[in-house]
């Protein structure tokens, strides 16, 4: 094997390995908002704002304060959290069983390489682990992910490095030999707490974000017929698409 192949690569699951905030988060949020007979409604953009908080029950901790601190409710908010973020998880897995939440294009090309490669996969994920096995078992179910860290395993959510230091612990691999594939800011920031090579894959959330403390930042997947926008290259990885090559490219610049 190539000294600089990675031995692992991690993914991401919201924003990375589907595309699921604006069709299927937000629209559980809101489904349980009215379940409860809150008035309350997340648009896109405001979800876009309350995304910058990780975790599904401190986005809705952080909410409520925000609106009880502007007056606009009385609620006595930590009573209902747990409650409301049961019904949003419950109403999430409805989405995945309905086929609704579909891996992001080029995603299951890159890790059929992977594996075929005998490269480990991890999952490093804020999301809860109940609706993360659904959507593995459903929409990954022939893929095996040796290691899968979720929100409900740290103690601190990203941007907190703790899930990436977790993942490094369990496989027990030097950081050049692993490479994170992330999303958004906070997920960066995370795995660069932790040294790890990270590839930026930005969606219609993140593109709107400064991503570029990642060492590669592209616009998706891509494959050989669907080339990748490439927003910010510092290594001059000038990849066509994601693939295995452009990862040993990026950790040969980056450990010679
Ligand atoms: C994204 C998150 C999660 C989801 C909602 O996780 O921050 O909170 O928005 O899921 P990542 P939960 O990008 O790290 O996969 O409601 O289960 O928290
Ligand atoms: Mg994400």
């Amino acid at each position: 094997m190539s000294k600089d192949l990675p031995k692992a690569v991690v993914f991401d699951v919201d924003g990375t390995l589907v595309d699921s905030e604006r069709d299927g988060h937000r629209v559980a949020f809101n489904l349980a908002f009215k379940e409860f007979g809150l008035p309350f409604y997340w648009d896109d953009e405001q979800y876009s704002y309350w995304l910058g908080i990780s975790g599904g029950q401190s986005r809705l901790r952080a909410y409520f304060r925000h609106q009880a601190s502007s007056g606009s409710t009385q609620i006595n908010y930590e009573k209902l959290i747990v409650a409301l973020h049961t019904k949003k998880t419950e109403i999430f897995q409805d989405l995945i069983s309905q086929n609704l939440i579909k891996p992001r294009f080029g995603v299951m090309r890159l890790i059929n390489e992977l594996e075929n490669n005998e490269i480990e996969l991890a999952i490093a994920t804020t999301g809860s682990r109940t609706w993360v096995e659904a959507l593995l078992a459903q929409e990954f179910k022939a893929i095996n992910f040796k290691v899968i860290i979720t929100g409900q395993d740290v103690e601190k959510t990203k941007p907190d490095p703790q899930v990436y230091e977790q993942i490094k612990k369990s496989f027990g691999f030097s950081n050049d030999k692993i490479i994170v594939i992330e999303d958004s800011a906070i997920g960066i920031q995370a795995s660069k707490g932790a040294q790890l090579a990270t590839i930026a894959v930005a969606n219609l959330y993140t593109i709107k974000e400064n991503l570029n403390e990642a060492d590669l930042v592209v616009d998706g997947f891509g494959d050989d017929q669907n080339k990748v926008n490439i927003i910010y290259d510092p290594l001059h990885i000038t990849p066509n698409y994601i693939d295995l090559s452009c990862m040993q490219k990026l950790l040969e610049s980056k450990n010679n």
